[in-house]
């Protein structure tokens, strides 16, 4: 596999199942990632270096995953200058409202693009289009990707 241009990172090995569906998009248009656990509280040193090397390795955009008090998006996207793509994942307690306020409410200046809960699909998606924004190639293969996506849809309700 190519050099990743897409890092997907998550708080533990427990959001994986949510985090997973960020993967569709990215290999259905071929675009190469990987995959970190990096937990802003229970792994701080991780988490930094990881952000001081990403844009170093190759990376052009990081999606962040977690539950809770998901910070970890919002320390990422203070230290690193790449964009950032959130998940909020789904927690036992709050069903995820926890995740997406902490995610969604970043203060003026550090910029977040926070997804719906669960929604690793279109974060996959989000940051395949930023990186079409300077690939034609990749551009081509997204916008055949909606047509067929439009093309699937029914016009026909079927009883
Ligand atoms: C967060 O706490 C993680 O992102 C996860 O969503 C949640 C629970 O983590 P585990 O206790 O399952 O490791 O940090």
């Amino acid at each position: 596999m190519s050099q990743a241009q897409v890092s997907i990172i998550m708080g533990s090995q427990s959001d994986w199942t949510a985090m997973e569906d960020a993967l569709a998009p990215l290999e259905t248009l071929g675009i190469a990632y990987e995959t970190r656990v990096v937990s802003a509280h229970r792994t701080p040193d991780r988490l930094y270096r990881f952000c001081q090397e990403a844009h170093l390795r190759g990376i052009r955009v990081i999606i962040a995953g977690a539950g809770g008090s998901a910070h970890l998006a919002g320390m990422v996207a203070a230290i690193t200058h790449l964009p950032v793509v959130a998940v909020p994942v789904s927690s036992r307690d709050l069903k995820g409202m926890d995740s997406l306020m902490s995610m969604v409410q970043m203060p003026r200046g550090v910029a977040v693009a926070c997804q719906g809960i669960g929604n690793a699909f279109n974060a996959g998606l989000m940051a395949a289009q930023m990186l079409a924004l300077s690939d034609p190639e990749l551009t081509r293969r997204l916008i055949d990707w909606r047509h067929s996506q439009s093309q699937a849809v029914v016009e026909e309700v079927r009883g």
